[in-house]
């Protein structure tokens, strides 16, 4: 079975020399691109971009280096897509934090090599109503994988009453060393800080990670820019119809307990800033109504 799936794939959306499709195990479905701006892998499974690595830069995008390859199971790292809720579910414990579309199989509807050398892929979920989401609803992720990554995250509200989206790109990034990084643009904004009690503060200045950091910042929609002095880069973030950003450093405890970051001190090469609509920025899509999450991520010296 997985072979003729493996072949089918690759015959109908491989791109030669650019794109190609491997089981990474246990027909777990990984797609790799290599194209002359970049090095990058995606699983089928949640349209989950899992590394990107510009030409001549350091990786961009952090994964576990235990990071677990299952059917139905989360992976640690990459750009996990959260959604139709983000964090725990409103009224339901025993459903999965962060939605089910990370864990979900997406089916790959086109790919194609660009004009300026990227490479395009789109990725669908066709939702049928269920006790975990009862709207029939339709999910694609557009992507644009060169020396810069682009991913449009778009909902279609295919059933007959309005619904409320939370989502997010759940973006894991490599730096250095998280302790000498100075993140800008979300100064002055108001967060929710989840570390102490999910209380209302406000952001002083640029945001350094000196300690477990987990907030929801509610924004402008503005740019973020990820700076690090070590690998001497800035790593910028834009994003449409998004106006809530969340920092996510585990630190030394959460990550040992968490006990998927490859080392006790795992944390220390990756901080998460994720673009989101999520807690009083969550999205109500009317009948018939589609809305589009965007980024894209750049580097410069
Ligand atoms: O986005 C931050 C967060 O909600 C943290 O609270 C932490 O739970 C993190 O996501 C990881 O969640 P995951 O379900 O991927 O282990």
């Amino acid at each position: 079975m997985l072979n003729a799936q493996l072949l089918k794939l690759n015959q109908s959306f491989g791109i030669q020399g650019q794109l190609s499709f491997r089981d990474a195990g246990d027909g777990f479905i990984v797609m790799d691109i290599q194209n002359d701006q970049c090095v990058a892998s995606v699983a089928l499974q949640g349209a989950h971009v899992m590394t990107w690595q510009p030409k001549d830069e350091a990786p961009v995008i952090w994964m576990s280096p235990v990071a677990k390859l299952a059917a139905a199971k989360s992976i640690r790292g990459g750009v996990p897509i959260c959604w139709p809720w983000f964090g725990p579910h409103v009224s339901d414990s025993n459903l999965p934090a962060h939605g089910f579309a990370r864990t979900s199989a997406w089916d790959v509807i086109s790919t194609s090599k660009l004009e300026n050398g990227a490479c395009q892929i789109s990725f669908c979920l066709q939702h049928q109503p269920n006790t975990s989401w009862p709207y029939a609803t339709r999910v694609e992720m557009h992507m644009m994988i060169g020396a810069e990554l682009e991913m449009t995250l778009q909902t279609y509200n295919l059933s007959d009453s309005p619904m409320v989206i939370g989502q997010a790109l759940h973006t894991y990034f490599c730096v250095d060393d998280v302790r000498n990084i100075v993140i800008h643009g979300l100064e002055d904004c108001d967060y929710i800080d989840k570390v102490s009690g999910s209380v209302r503060k406000q952001q002083q200045g640029s945001i350094v990670v000196a300690e477990e950091v987990d907030r929801i910042y509610l924004d402008q929609g503005q740019d973020v820019v990820i700076e690090d002095f070590n690998l001497q880069r800035r790593i910028h973030i834009h994003k449409e119809n998004s106006h809530a950003t969340i920092v996510w450093n585990p630190w030394l405890e959460k990550c040992k307990s968490m006990g998927d970051f490859g080392a006790d001190d795992g944390y220390l090469g990756m901080v998460c800033v994720e673009s989101a609509n999520a807690d009083e920025d969550v999205v109500t899509l009317a009948v018939g109504d589609t809305h589009r999450l965007s980024v894209r991520y750049s580097l410069t010296a």
